[in-house]
């Protein structure tokens, strides 16, 4: 009987809500000595603009105080089933967000352990994809996966000998570039190939903004993690401009401005924070919030086992003026 618009509810007349209420006798209110419509006219009404036993009615993350819509939800959250997407326990002894590329050691220029700390982002890449879907559905673990996963834990040494070998075997990661988009997605289809995994990746060329959104959501509904990078400046390939690595901070976190009403504060100047080119990076959600005021769309990623936020105005800003849609695109997998 209740009507709802996005910041209204229309409630019922007190007539309508008796004829609802079938058995009730009407004409008994005829015994009274004020007439119906008097007696109508003495009930006042509540007008409520939200459910008030809930503190968020639509639940999309305002409370209702502050929300301009409380009964529709402004901000939707997309998301790989698993949140924590690859946890390897590292050396402190926390669980990190996927693999890092650090952990490779520096100390020797002509190794290949040097080669996957500069150059193996792409290669720790599709590592934890395998990993994630390994972790997922035992029927994609095997014996390369079970190089990292044991006792259905991931130790970082156990990580590392896994990545070498994802490396030898399948990305083969050059010196100075890493592994080149369309080389990156060969490889995972030769691995999905050996791991029975009926996907097919592809490096698509020149996606739009939208395609390439349409495709990362794809990707997510379907719980498939999504490698994407943010190539170097083109054709300026040593070029210093960088996307922002953000970090996020919501309501109760240190350094929140609570006079703002934004639901997550990203801050360039965070030391928390960081910038970046010529990495490659994974996708495991999208928060896209239509009351915020900037960064509407934020990518939630993996990168050196931590998670971040990339602004996907920002990135496609950075692929219009300063990459190119070749070396700033993503592994389609469908
Ligand atoms: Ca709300
Ligand atoms: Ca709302």
């Amino acid at each position: 009987m209740i009507d709802f618009t996005d910041t209204t509810i229309e409630l019922p007349t007190l007539y309508e809500y008796w004829v609802s209420l079938k058995g009730i006798d009407y004409y008994a209110f005829k015994r009274f000595t004020e007439s119906r419509q008097a007696i109508i006219n003495s009930f006042v009404v509540l007008p409520l603009k939200s459910d008030p036993t809930k503190e968020d009615t639509d639940r999309d993350g305002y409370l209702d105080h502050a929300d301009p819509r409380p009964l529709k939800s402004d901000v939707t959250y997309l998301g790989i089933k698993d949140e924590k997407y690859v946890p390897i326990i590292n050396p402190d002894g926390d669980a990190s967000y996927g693999g890092n590329q650090g952990w490779f050691p520096e100390d020797n220029k002509l190794s290949v352990d040097y080669i996957l700390n500069y150059y193996g982002c792409g290669t720790i890449g599709a590592s934890d994809l395998f990993l994630y879907f390994a972790l997922k559905d035992t029927k994609y673990e095997n014996k390369i996966t079970n190089m990292a996963i044991k006792d259905n834990m991931i130790n970082y040494s156990d990580y590392m000998n896994y990545v070498r070998y994802i490396n030898e075997t399948y990305t083969h990661t050059p010196r100075w570039l890493g592994v080149p988009g369309p080389s990156l997605s060969n490889a995972i289809n030769s691995y999905f190939k050996y791991a029975g995994i009926n996907h097919k990746a592809s490096w698509p060329l020149s996606f739009s903004k939208s395609e390439m959104l349409d495709k990362i959501e794809e990707m997510l509904e379907k719980d498939i993690p999504v490698i994407f990078s943010i190539g170097p400046n083109t054709p300026d390939l040593w070029g210093e401009t960088m996307v922002n690595l953000y970090y996020q901070k919501k309501k109760g976190d240190e350094h929140y401005d609570g006079t703002l009403n934004e639901l997550y504060q990203y801050d360039e100047n965070d030391k928390r924070s960081t910038k970046i080119n010529g990495h490659y990076m994974t996708i495991t959600g999208i928060i896209k919030d239509k009351l915020s005021t900037k960064h509407n769309i934020m990518l939630r990623i993996s990168s050196w086992g931590n998670l971040y936020y990339v602004d996907y105005d920002e990135y496609r800003e950075y692929i219009e003026n300063e990459g190119d849609k070749w070396t700033s695109s993503m592994i389609y997998i469908k």
